[in-house]
């Protein structure tokens, strides 16, 4: 159980909330004396770095960009007067991937996990009306035991240096915004949704949780104000008479709100954004609104110039509108939760989302995404550790299932990306970790993990659990590239007809595939990292997915260019993306723009 309500932070009636994001003191605990010199008290020097961003990308010193270990946050927050009775909190979007807070010099909380937000109590330790301290501890150092997973080492020279099981650069620090909350003493804490839709009307099912006994009074309201239903009670049900459904591409949102009551006087109110729709599988199709929907997009992940992972809203307008003019319906959380900002937009945009949680680099190598072509195994979860690591993946997944469960684009959670899946010994892993997802979710909507290149028809334990069967292939990339890519296609091919027969009767989608291409490089006849050769890989695999029915979707990796951790496979980051870091198109993104907007929404829906 979450100690602290995951509801969004609003003002309304009877709430506060003010932005803590600007400046805030930064110092890099390079020579870990933090403790010992009591930076909780206050941290020395005049450095000064934004909040919310990644620290990595501001500065010009290599030791800096690649530093592993404590970084301490500082900054001065004012509590009002007026707000003495309340229940006062500081609520972190994320802290990446540790944190412990200080408020005036005393501990107040610690969290564990780089992509979920969380809360310090601070009622007791503030002064009111007055200038108050708060200093937050952040450290950002890869273990086993916990998501992501990766190893942090120590170099000849003293130094340590992070090195991920994954692909993405080890960005972190204060990357999301920071709320300085004053809630009632009695307030709402969680709501939990579920949707029914009776010929043209709908039925909307709540659970509310609430901090005290008062009763609660629901109403949900339209697009425009009006008042379409309301009901009374802790739990209930509102009737929508002729409902505008959530749809892609028609992300209508009702507004439903919650109050506490005590007589005439409201204790507390919280409004939640809501879409009327229902997601199920059904035999190989998914189905919104019970019809079924093919879905085209991308893997993403937040990740833009100088902000690194931090949370960018002017980035996020333009990915949506890429994603738009491209004609995709939607996007996995490639490899973690992502700002709660970005699902609040595909609420409004009605863009699909497969919610991911940060279970990545669970197969022990730093370069697992080839490797894993290559038959290596390494055995990850017959570790000792992997206790623990379950249990760290189980309270993320607890945090991201509450978190996000009230957003109409989340159509699916992805529980793994890319395990060790060919091992006996993930069984039990899988177990948990899928029982848990449907344990929490009251829209039980369907669990998925990404297969890796080795997890096949005859030599994955583990498909069996995913309600849709997500693969994450590279043929004619990492396998048989270039010239050789009609052998590719073989093996391909070779391999969807080994998952055909197995006659799973699920839905099977590309979670992955993609080509790393230089926007910089045209050639002819095509190389590979040439934009020719991406347009000849897309090619061959278009033609794949085309030749079978149970394929319900694709999403290419990657929407964008990325940041990585340096080495001989990547040329500055990685390069697969449709478009540049830089947002801007590469010859691909016409060829997609072309299949995506040709193909019907409901693409092989029928056949099934
Ligand atoms: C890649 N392949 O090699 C991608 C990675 C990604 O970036 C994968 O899931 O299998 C991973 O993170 O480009």
């Amino acid at each position: 159980m979450i100690e602290y309500s995951m509801l969004y932070p609003k003002v309304t009636v009877s709430r506060r909330c003010v932005s803590m994001d600007g400046m805030w003191k930064f110092k890099l605990d390079e020579k870990e004396e933090g403790e010992k010199e009591n930076y909780r008290e206050g941290i020395p020097g005049d450095e000064v770095i934004p909040v919310p961003a990644s620290f990595q990308d501001f500065y010009t010193d290599k030791d800096i960009r690649e530093f592993t270990g404590d970084m301490w946050y500082e900054t001065r927050f004012f509590v009002p007067g007026e707000w003495e009775g309340r229940d006062i909190f500081i609520r972190f979007g994320a802290a990446t991937h540790r944190a412990f807070v200080y408020v005036n010099g005393k501990k107040i909380t610690e969290h564990e996990g780089g992509f979920l937000p969380f809360l310090a109590d601070v009622t007791e330790h503030v002064t009111y009306n007055g200038y108050n301290r708060l200093v937050v501890k952040v450290n950002n150092e890869l273990t086993v035991t916990n998501i992501p997973c990766g190893e942090t080492v120590v170099l000849s020279n003293g130094k340590k240096m992070s090195k991920p099981y994954f692909d993405f650069f080890n960005y972190s620090g204060l990357q999301r915004s920071v709320y300085l909350l004053a809630l009632p003493k009695e307030s709402v804490f969680d709501i939990d949704l579920t949707y029914e839709i009776e010929g043209g009307d709908a039925k909307v099912n709540y659970k509310i949780k609430t901090t005290g006994e008062h009763p609660v009074e629901a109403a949900l309201y339209d697009k425009s104000g009006e008042k379409v239903a309301d009901s009374s009670g802790k739990e209930g049900a509102l009737h929508v008479e002729h409902a505008h459904l959530w749809q892609v591409g028609d992300g209508y949102l009702y507004c439903l709100k919650v109050c506490i009551v005590d007589g005439e006087e409201v204790i507390d109110c919280y409004e939640q954004e809501i879409g009327i729709r229902t997601v199920e599988i059904q035999g190989e199709n998914i189905l919104l609104n019970k019809k079924p929907v093919y879905l085209k997009g991308f893997g993403k992940h937040e990740d833009a110039d100088i902000v690194g992972r931090g949370f960018d809203i002017n980035v996020m307008k333009r990915d949506f509108e890429l994603m738009k003019w491209i004609g995709a319906n939607s996007f996995r959380t490639a490899h973690y939760p992502y700002s709660e900002e970005i699902y609040q937009m595909a609420d409004r945009e009605g863009f699909l989302v497969i919610d991911e949680v940060a279970a990545v680099g669970l197969f022990a190598s730093l370069m697992n995404f080839m490797e894993a072509s290559t038959g290596k195994q390494t055995a990850f979860f017959e570790k000792e550790t992997t206790g623990e690591l379950l249990k760290a993946h189980l309270k993320a997944l607890e945090e991201l299932i509450v978190r996000d469960k009230n957003h109409p684009c989340v159509i699916a959670w992805s529980l793994l990306n890319e395990p060790e899946s060919t091992n006996e010994a993930a069984v039990p892993y899988f177990e948990e970790v899928f029982r848990k997802a449907l344990e929490l979710d009251p829209q039980k909507r369907p669990r998925t993990f990404a297969l890796v290149m080795n997890s096949l028809p005859d030599t994955c334990k583990c498909y069996n659990f995913s309600d849709i069967i997500a693969l994450n292939r590279y043929y004619g990339w990492y396998v048989k590239g270039g010239y050789e890519i009609c052998d590719a296609e073989e093996l391909f091919r070779k391999e969807l007809d080994g998952w055909k027969n197995l006659k799973l009767n699920k839905p099977f989608i590309f979670s992955e595939y993609g080509a790393d291409t230089l926007a910089s490089e045209h050639k002819l006849p095509s190389v590979m990292w040439s934009q020719e050769y991406q347009r000849e890989y897309l090619d061959m695999t278009h033609q794949v997915f085309d030749s079978y029915d149970f394929i319900k979707g694709e999403q290419i990796w990657n929407f964008a260019d990325f940041q990585t951790t340096e080495g001989i496979l990547r040329v500055n980051g990685n390069k697969k993306g449709v478009f540049t870091r830089q947002r801007q198109p590469k010859d691909v993104a016409y060829l997609l723009k072309e299949r995506w907007e040709k193909l019907p929404s409901d693409y092989k829906g029928q056949k099934a």
